[in-house]
């Protein structure tokens, strides 16, 4: 398996540029990257858990990364390749606002109905709460989340489409910072 992966071929490049807002240049630089931390061309679970703990170490990220990491995993195959990485990668840093939200969509949709809950908002905004080493202020949070979800919900019937979510994004872009959720004082 890990020889397959360790090179990355010319009409992989080809594809990977067609799908992805990145130069040859670029792919190939993350590739050799992915590969540092990667040799046989996988990312685990726990090996993208370990890449959230370094950044921050004043929290427990266990539970965002894995929640991070089922977007990125597309196939569910229980391993990240490079090219389901290099793709999220893309999206995350270079796409658009409608697919950096469709992207955000997928991570708060955890079970993959195609509707964002209630819950599943608290329990984004939690796992978030709990990499940043802030513990979750319960009622002023869950207020706030509240708020945030009743007006994108514009037809009341507790479950956000991608199309109410979207919208209510672009019309209150805190949603896309949850972290200010988390921060009691303002
Ligand atoms: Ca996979
Ligand atoms: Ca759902
Ligand atoms: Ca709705």
């Amino acid at each position: 398996m890990g020889k397959k992966n360790s090179k990355l071929k010319p009409e992989t490049v080809e594809t990977l540029m067609t799908m992805t807002y990145f130069s040859e240049k670029e792919i190939r630089q993350w590739h050799k990257g992915f590969l540092k931390d990667c040799p046989d061309g996988l990312l685990t679970e726990q090996g993208f858990i370990n890449i959230y703990k370094q950044f921050f170490p004043q929290g427990d990220p266990t539970r965002f990364a894995t929640l991070v990491f089922r977007v990125f995993d597309e196939n569910k195959d229980g391993s990240i390749t490079f090219e389901e990485f290099i793709r999220a990668l893309s999206i995350t840093s270079r796409g658009s606002l409608d697919e950096k939200l469709h992207w955000a969509f997928r991570l708060y949709d955890v079970d993959n109905d195609g509707f964002i809950t209630r819950a599943e908002m608290y329990n984004i905004v939690e796992a978030i709460c709990q990499m940043v080493g802030q513990p979750i202020d319960g009622e002023k949070s869950s207020q706030r989340v509240d708020k945030i979800f009743d007006s994108m919900d514009k037809d009341n019937d507790e479950k956000l489409t991608l199309e109410e979510f979207k919208e209510g994004s672009k019309a209150d872009p805190r949603i896309v910072q949850a972290l200010s959720i988390c921060d009691s004082n303002n």
